[in-house]
């Protein structure tokens, strides 16, 4: 029977990839291998997560983790951490053709009140068979060749894309695999929920106040009730909230459809969110799930970075959603 195949045919993670990689004749196999060390790091946060691993261990434990299983594959030469200033460049000895971007545990913050947490991640292929450089991690986004994120909540789930559409992954703790759950996601084109951290109300710019306030009061019919709305909102949350976490923000916005935004605002000119290990990848799912991503003035993906943990604005999410944001921006001038 059909539900019964599906149910032993396991498409583990690993086979999943290996069956994408060989329609290409030149693949060697490096992805696959260098995916696997990437979802080893995952599983052990994963484990460390459950286990209830304290907070500031789990940070350092996580990249520890990760730079360890990214070196030792023998398939990168250069990686940019969140939790590293400088980017580390693999010894010769072990070096490969990919360069990851990494954020090792995103949303660390929230640990202790339970909010999901997760990893992000984005790799490039090396320029050339030179010594890696900066300019190696430094491209733009639509130059990567894979991006995804694992987010650690009730259950371990990791979203992948490969520049071909996005699939997820369930950690299936009894056998220590990540199986295929959420075949070719789509984004809805349209979709309801916003999200965003409505304590930076005040220091918004124009269009994404405007972009929120029309949702806002999407039940309300009259525009007087949003501005009121909206003084109200700024007193009320007139100081840091920590709403959101972007793995879980994202990973609904995925499947539910609408949009996800750490937009500029007075205080932080380009947002919070940082471009190679948040912004991009996050970018690239959406994309190959058949959304878009914009940073207030051009396609995320575009953006090039000068520094590795440069900044920039981001709302990105389900197609009409982002066209409708665009043209409050376009409008703006
Ligand atoms: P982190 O990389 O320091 O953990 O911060 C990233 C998090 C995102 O998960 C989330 O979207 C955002 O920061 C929330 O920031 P804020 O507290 O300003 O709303
Ligand atoms: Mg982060």
């Amino acid at each position: 029977h059909a539900a019964d195949a599906h149910r032993t045919d396991l498409m583990t993670i690993t086979r999943f990839v290996l069956n994408e990689q060989s329609k290409y004749p030149e693949s060697r196999g490096d992805f696959t291998i260098l995916l696997n060390h990437i979802v080893l790091g995952c599983k052990f946060v994963c484990s460390s997560v459950n286990k209830g691993e304290e907070q500031k261990k789990l940070d350092v434990l996580s990249n520890e983790v990760f730079i360890k299983a990214l070196v030792s594959s023998g398939r990168t030469c250069i990686l940019v951490s969140e939790e590293d200033e400088d980017a580390i460049i693999v010894e010769p000895s072990k070096r490969g053709r990919y360069c990851v971007v990494f954020d090792p545990l995103d949303g660390s913050s929230n640990i202790d009140c339970g909010v999901s947490i997760g990893t992000i991640f984005g790799i490039y292929m090396v320029k050339d068979d030179h010594e890696p450089t900066l300019a190696d991690v430094l491209q733009p986004g639509k130059q990567m060749v894979a991006a995804g994120y694992c987010m650690y909540g009730s259950s371990c789930t990791l979203v992948l894309s490969t520049g071909k559409g996005v699939n997820g992954f369930t950690l299936d703790p009894s056998l220590g695999e990540f199986i295929l759950t959420h075949p070719d996601i789509r984004i809805p084109k349209k979709g309801k929920i916003y999200s965003v951290n409505e304590g930076n109300a005040k220091n918004w710019d124009g269009p994404t106040a405007k972009y929120v306030l029309v949702r806002f009061t999407l039940y309300l019919s009259f525009y007087a009730v949003a501005i009121i709305s909206l003084e109200l909102q700024t007193w009320f949350y007139d100081n840091d909230i920590m709403m959101n976490s972007m793995v879980a923000d994202v990973h609904r916005t995925l499947l539910y459809g609408g949009t996800f935004m750490y937009p500029a605002d007075k205080k932080s000119p380009s947002g919070k969110l940082r471009v190679l290990y948040e912004v991009f990848p996050m970018s690239f799912l959406m994309e190959n799930a058949g959304g878009q991503a914009f940073t207030g003035k051009q396609r995320a993906l575009d953006l090039v970075p000068t520094k590795i943990h440069d900044r920039s604005p981001i709302f990105l999410g389900s197609y009409d959603d982002i066209e409708e944001i665009k043209a409050l921006y376009a409008a703006e001038g």
